[in-house]
């Protein structure tokens, strides 16, 4: 099985948490993510693999999965131990609910090719394009803060094993250290988060411990 994907990548982040929680072994193929013009995701041979241009993207024998929702639910089903999200259906929804918003409402908005276009066709500098960034997590943490105020958050999102909400809200909350938010408003998350950290499957596939790992420039 290969893992197409990006150290710093906070959607590639997710599915290599749920595969160490698996404990499935796969390759690592790094694609390069850059504000080059030639960034490794949209050249012609990977986008014949994801015509998405995205990654991360996961390859099992002749089966290619695009979109972190779909890799996870596959992973699940395929590996079904430990469960990533929980066997009664409200709190499989709860899991999905968090994962979703994460996924659609805050990752995508500081996305590479999103703050590409604000630079290019609407002449955001970095002060601009710091402040968009900033905003959107903001806005999406203090609804995952209000979530994760239920009694159905225990030490993780959900209870007491990890589920894929923390699959989700980890690499959110990586992304959001690098763009310099402040987290204190946030201590359901950050507790949540520390908790998390303090397992290998977490800690161990940090941007930092990746094969491609090399520091980051600003756009
Ligand atoms: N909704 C997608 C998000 C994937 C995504 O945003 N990937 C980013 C890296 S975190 C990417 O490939 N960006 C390339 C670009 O912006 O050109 C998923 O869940 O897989």
């Amino acid at each position: 099985m290969k893992l197409y994907n990006f150290h710093r990548s906070s959607a590639s982040y997710r599915v290599r948490i749920a595969l160490a929680l698996k404990g499935v072994e796969y390759e690592y193929v790094p694609i390069k993510l850059s504000v080059d013009p030639q960034s490794e995701q949209l050249r012609p041979d990977y986008a014949a693999l994801n015509p998405q241009r995205m990654v991360p993207l996961l390859e099992d024998g002749p089966v290619r999965i695009s979109q972190t929702l779909a890799i996870i639910d596959y992973l699940d089903r395929r590996w079904p131990e430990p469960p990533l999200y929980p066997a009664d259906d409200a709190g499989r929804s709860r899991v999905m609910s968090i994962a979703a918003y994460i996924a659609s409402e805050i990752q995508p908005l500081p996305c590479l090719r999103v703050e590409l276009h604000l630079r290019d066709a609407f002449g955001f500098d970095r002060q601009k394009l710091s402040a968009w960034r900033t905003h959107w997590i903001d806005v999406g943490f203090s609804a995952v803060e209000q979530m994760l105020s239920s009694p159905d958050t225990g030490r993780f999102c959900h209870g007491d094993q990890p589920t894929a909400a923390d699959c989700y809200l980890v690499p959110q909350v990586s992304n959001a250290r690098r763009a310099r938010v402040d987290l204190t408003p946030y201590p359901n998350i950050a507790r949540i988060v520390a908790a998390c950290l303090e397992l290998p499957a977490f800690s161990g596939t940090v941007a930092e411990a990746m094969p491609d790992h090399e520091p980051m420039t600003a756009h």
